[in-house]
């Protein structure tokens, strides 16, 4: 797993340069998704691709930019997804933006699979947080010479004040617009980038509070893809004393996607927070 770790930081310091030294146009392909692909998106996934194929550790990678899954070492332990930059809406207005890797044991991608989740945030300054199933999340910050250094372990607090509520608000169901609202009654503020990297990582740094990407009207089950950003999301905010589950309140590290490119809604939070989603939407315990 170290030597992946190690992977992951130079993935970091060759995206940095990317994002900085880029063209930010569009390139002429759509991903698996149907999203237009930034050429960004398309250097940031040739890069990650470059460092993990040659990982003997590694059976297979699946990139949020890559309709199949493609394959590695067929005797590697893991099977690696990512989403290689994770908010090419913003990247052109030169907001945060960030990868996210999910690591999960070879013949099971699902959240009882995944073995450890890492994200990097590519900001002011180039930081990295990894979560080893069972541990406290790590935080690494870049230095001068572009050597990581471990900043502190992350943990969240029984309640934040932060709220980061995702989706398009017109298409909004009447108990999440309530839920919501309530949270700003109590006097939580808004804060929410468009970036699920930054706005995530704000929440674990800050000491807790929600982020919420619910399924509407117009995206049912929601807009964030499973394996390569809510299942990550989840190990991290678990590892780190907080709490994350879909719609129906089941854990999301629960859940199994049936394709590749599935997505679920999706709550991330510290204890008050997702406890109180779970009255709000009816939701009982057990
Ligand atoms: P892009 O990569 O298309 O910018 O999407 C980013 C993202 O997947 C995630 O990082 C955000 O949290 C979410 O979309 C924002 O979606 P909304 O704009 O619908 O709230």
């Amino acid at each position: 797993m170290l030597t992946i770790f190690e992977k992951l930081k130079n993935i970091a310091l060759d995206i940095d340069k990317a994002i900085k030294n880029e063209d930010l146009g569009y390139s002429e392909h759509q991903n698996a998704t149907g999203d237009e692909q930034l050429k960004l998106d398309v250097v940031s996934d040739t890069l990650v691709e470059h460092h993990l194929s040659d990982l003997s550790l590694v059976q297979a990678i699946i990139s949020e930019e890559k309709e199949e899954i493609m394959p590695v070492n067929e005797s590697g332990k893991y099977v690696i997804c990512y989403d290689p930059l994770d908010g090419s809406s913003i990247v052109d207005v030169n907001l945060s933006v960030g990868s996210i890797f999910g690591i999960y044991e070879a013949g099971n991608l699902s959240g009882s699979g995944l073995r450890a989740a890492a994200y990097i945030v590519y900001g002011p300054r180039l930081e990295l947080v990894l979560a080893v199933r069972g541990r406290v999340p790590r935080h690494y910050r870049s230095g001068a010479r572009g050597l990581f250094s471990a900043r502190s372990s992350v943990s969240l607090n029984e309640k934040g004040k932060l709220n980061a509520p995702g989706g398009t608000q017109k298409y909004w169901s009447p108990t999440h617009k309530a839920f919501i609202d309530s949270l700003f009654a109590e006097g939580y503020r808004l804060r929410y980038s468009g970036g699920m990297v930054p706005d995530l990582h704000q929440i674990l740094l800050k000491g807790g509070g929600l982020f919420s990407y619910p399924g509407t009207q117009d995206k049912p089950k929601g807009k964030l893809r499973m394996l390569f950003e809510a299942l990550p999301f989840a190990l991290i905010f678990e590892s780190a004393g907080g709490q994350a589950i879909d719609q129906e309140g089941r854990r999301l590290l629960d859940l199994t996607p049936e394709h590749i490119h599935d997505t679920t809604p999706c709550f991330f939070g510290s204890d008050y927070e997702i406890d109180k989603l779970k009255s709000a939407y009816g939701i009982h315990d057990g």
